[in-house]
């Protein structure tokens, strides 16, 4: 999954991408990198962060889903509310990832199990404004287990397909270096759920604290986090950087299967 932030003010690549024009080139640069799905936002959720109208995110990142519609992936609306996901399914996305899983807005279950798209639902402990002032568990992985499992059941009860349901333990959302590494370390704890687990790490401040390096060149400690993820079973791997990420799994994934490639083409068999 790679990330396009529509935003002015998104932690690592606000600014870049605010013309659609930058935007969608940007969503195609990732396809042909090989994502097989893009993440557009409107709404920064880095530390400390407000939050934006349903207006001004749809203003933002409406034009970048049309024009992204038809690239050759998935195109996925990262947002909270109902207005801004409906638009975005309007206008060509397949795939409503939400940093509340469910809890931002009381419309959007409805509206993924009317639509009956794949969706992400991501842990958060608090909210992007106050998320990283001394967060607690008791035990960081069966809490963010349990709050998975508990928003999972909403979902269905709200009449979304569990097969439609994508798990995130919310790296860096309310969570501490420590509590970042013990979600990676334990990831298969979140994976025995059932459900596919998403990761994004890319370029996360824990990632900083460790190698000592600004955002931009944080590309080597995603790809490097992610293999280990991948190992512990993730499937979805969010990141702004494809091709480094990709390369490092490719190879991950062949070396743990112990051949190349993986999955056996697929061939044709006419019966006559
Ligand atoms: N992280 C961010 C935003 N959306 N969605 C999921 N499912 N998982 C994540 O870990 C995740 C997410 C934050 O990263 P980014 O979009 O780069 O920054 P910002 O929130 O500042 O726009």
């Amino acid at each position: 999954m790679g990330v396009v932030n529509v935003t002015p003010d998104s932690f690592s690549d606000g600014g870049q991408f605010l013309d659609p024009h930058a935007a969608v080139e940007q969503g195609r640069r990732l396809v042909a990198e090989g994502a097989d799905i893009v993440d557009v936002g409107g709404e920064s959720t880095r530390p400390g962060s407000g939050g934006v109208s349903a207006e001004e995110e749809l203003r933002r990142v409406l034009p970048v889903v049309e024009g992204l519609a038809g690239a050759g992936a998935t195109i996925s609306i990262d947002t909270s509310k109902a207005a801004v996901a409906e638009a975005a399914l309007d206008a060509g996305a397949g795939y409503v990832n939400d940093v509340t899983a469910f809890r931002g807005d009381p419309e959007l279950a409805g509206l993924v199990a009317d639509r009956g798209v794949d969706c992400c639902l991501m842990h958060m402990l608090g909210t992007p404004r106050t998320m990283q002032e001394d967060p607690r568990y008791d035990d960081v992985v069966a809490d963010v287990k349990a709050f998975l499992e508990a928003r999972l059941a909403f979902a269905v009860a709200e009449g979304v397909a569990q097969e439609r349901v994508m798990l995130d333990p919310g790296i860096g959302f309310g969570k501490t270096l420590e509590h970042n590494l013990e979600l990676l370390a334990r990831l298969d704890e979140i994976v025995a759920l059932g459900r596919p687990v998403v990761v994004g790490v890319s370029r996360k401040s824990f990632l900083g604290r460790i190698t000592g390096r600004e955002p931009g060149e944080r590309a080597v400690a995603t790809a490097a986090a992610n293999v280990l993820a991948l190992e512990r079973g993730a499937s979805v791997f969010r990141v702004h950087d494809v091709p480094e990420t990709l390369d490092a799994l490719q190879v991950a994934t062949a070396t743990l299967a112990g051949r190349w490639p993986v999955t056996t083409p697929r061939t044709t068999t006419t019966t006559t």
